[in-house]
């Protein structure tokens, strides 16, 4: 075990025990015409951070963690789509419309894809999740502990809405989850602040928070 430079205190982080999950990372959240820009936001406030979560990706690559990537959408007959989350609020295209990206957060649509950039590659895991939380009607428990994993280090979008509940997910099924400052972002930068301080109180309620440099010098010592 070596500690990295965290809050609340140092994570104690165990190489063979850690995954890297990256939430969302989608077109359908961070170009225009997606299903973030249709409900109102301003997506390029969530574009600046794809430098970063790739300079983690391949860190860890590097340091030999296994990868798990997340996709929020929904079965082409939306099956699995609450009726309840499809008609939420006035977006301009709801869930399962065409758009410019094609069918709004529908699986294999060009929209729903990963960014070119944080592309998965081989071996590397992809969970397609239909709520906000990706533990959620997934496999993605009984994969963690197939590879023995207890430690998850979080990325991706938005903050406060999928990585803040997978977070929280994962905090309640006992893993010790680090979420990393510069590799998440919202279209709300004070919700993001807001999430990273209630992740960190009352001793790391939810778990630690950490800089992507200390991270990765982390790495270098254990
Ligand atoms: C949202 C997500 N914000 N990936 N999804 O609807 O955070």
């Amino acid at each position: 075990m070596s500690g990295i430079k965290a809050e609340p205190f140092d994570f104690p982080f165990r190489r063979e025990q850690a995954a890297l999950i990256v939430i969302d990372m989608q077109r359908d959240f961070t170009e225009a015409g997606g299903f973030g820009e249709t409900l109102g936001n301003d997506v390029r406030r969530v574009q600046t951070i794809v430098p970063d979560v790739r300079r983690l990706l391949e860190a860890c690559r590097q340091a030999g963690l296994p990868i798990i990537h997340t996709m929020e959408c929904h079965r082409p007959d939306l099956s699995d789509l609450p009726e309840a989350k499809r008609n939420r609020g006035t977006p301009r295209l709801r869930i399962g419309d065409q758009g410019p990206m094609g069918r709004i957060l529908i699986a294999g649509e060009p929209g729903t894809d990963i960014l070119p950039e944080l592309q998965p590659i081989a071996g590397e895991v992809v969970i397609e999740k239909p709520g906000k939380g990706a533990f959620y009607a997934t496999d993605l428990g009984s994969i963690l502990k197939e590879k023995g994993i207890t430690q998850l280090i979080f990325a991706g979008v938005t903050t406060e809405v999928c990585v803040q509940t997978t977070m929280r997910e994962a905090n309640d099924r006992g893993f010790e989850c680090l979420l990393v400052e510069e590799a998440t972002a919202s279209y709300f930068p004070e919700f993001k602040q807001a999430t990273l301080e209630m992740i960190r109180a009352q001793g790391g309620i939810v778990g630690w928070t950490a800089h992507l440099d200390d991270l990765m010098e982390g790495f270098t010592h254990a």
